[in-house]
């Protein structure tokens, strides 16, 4: 397979130094060669420009969003790396940064495919809209926004209006939800498994679950978005939002084999490593060996 590794070195979105150091820690532990090892051709494509702007900038577009426009302009521009990937049937590998690049990624997904779905591996749900989050954050809302609910230029990101519907967004891991989140969880429906739920129904049978229902709807691709933090907090230090009561690695190395093994997933995020909250490289190394076991089992 054919793989553009794409960086995003952006922390706007968490308003939390450390995320932006990820993609360069990922190459210094050799990301390319041991995704290379399981032969797939990777192209590194480098980093993604973030412009620079003043802390006091922060609220300039709105008073309960941060940095909007900056996070705006790299979307747009990684939303276009991933449709242009997509394109040449490269996958599209994106290296956070925070979590905001998932409004990117699958806005590059769905301008590429018409019907895919989204796997969204995460502590969080993420679908926050300016009306509902408590930190103004905007890696807390790309999946809101994606689905089309939020601030304009977010939804309007890249092409007008909703990237996703809401049907084919799968939430596995959510454990820490607002309550406008759990709102609008009920007032759409939407399939969230956390992880006390994934348990009960057995790790592979969720995952044959959801296959079952992407099958029926004739889903062409999938995006799989992992956040660092789906990990329970005691094996991931290096993560702005570390939540307690998670998966561990094996059973997260289980959910990831069993999604990538329907050869559905075309794109990946890997987000929210935090390399200077981070202890002795554990979390770094982490994301390490689950790119390999991911691409191991990716054909
Ligand atoms: N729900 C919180 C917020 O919106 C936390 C989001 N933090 C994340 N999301 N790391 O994955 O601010
Ligand atoms: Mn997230
Ligand atoms: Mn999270
Ligand atoms: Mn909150």
């Amino acid at each position: 397979m054919d793989i553009n590794l794409i960086g995003v070195p952006i922390f706007y979105g968490a308003d939390k130094r450390g995320p932006e150091y990820a993609p360069a820690k990922l190459r210094d532990k050799q990301v390319v060669s041991v995704l290379s090892k399981h032969n797939h051709k990777i192209y590194d494509l480098g980093n993604l420009n973030v412009p620079e702007t003043k802390e006091y900038n922060k609220f300039y577009a709105h008073h309960n969003l941060k940095y909007v426009q900056q996070i705006v302009e790299v979307n747009t521009n990684l939303a276009h790396m991933v449709y242009t990937s997509l394109k040449a049937e490269s996958f599209p590998l994106i290296i956070g940064g925070d979590h905001s690049v998932g409004l990117g990624s699958i806005s590059g997904v769905s301008k590429a495919y018409k019907n895919f779905a989204v796997i969204w591996m995460d502590a969080h749900a993420d679908i926050n809209t300016q009306d509902t989050s408590g930190s103004g954050n905007i890696h807390g809302m790309p999946l809101a926004e994606a689905m089309g609910l939020g601030y304009h230029d977010l939804v309007n990101v890249y092409f007008e209006g909703q990237k996703v519907s809401p049907e084919n967004v799968f939430i596995l891991g959510a454990r820490d939800l607002d309550d406008g989140e759990k709102a609008l969880i009920k007032e759409k429906n939407l399939n969230v498994y956390s992880p006390e739920k994934i348990r009960e129904k057995g790790l592979e049978n969720l995952v044959n679950e959801i296959v079952q229902e992407i099958k029926d709807r004739n889903i062409e691709a999938v995006h799989l978005s992992f956040d660092m933090d789906f990990i329970d907090s005691k094996y991931v230090p290096g993560t702005g939002t570390p939540v307690s009561e998670g998966m561990n690695i094996e059973e997260t190395k289980v959910l990831i084999k069993s999604i990538v093994e329907t050869k559905l997933v075309k794109s990946m995020d890997l987000v929210e490593l935090n390399t200077l909250l981070d202890k002795d490289d554990v979390t770094a190394d982490l994301a390490i060996d689950l790119l390999d076991w991911t691409f191991k089992h990716m054909r």
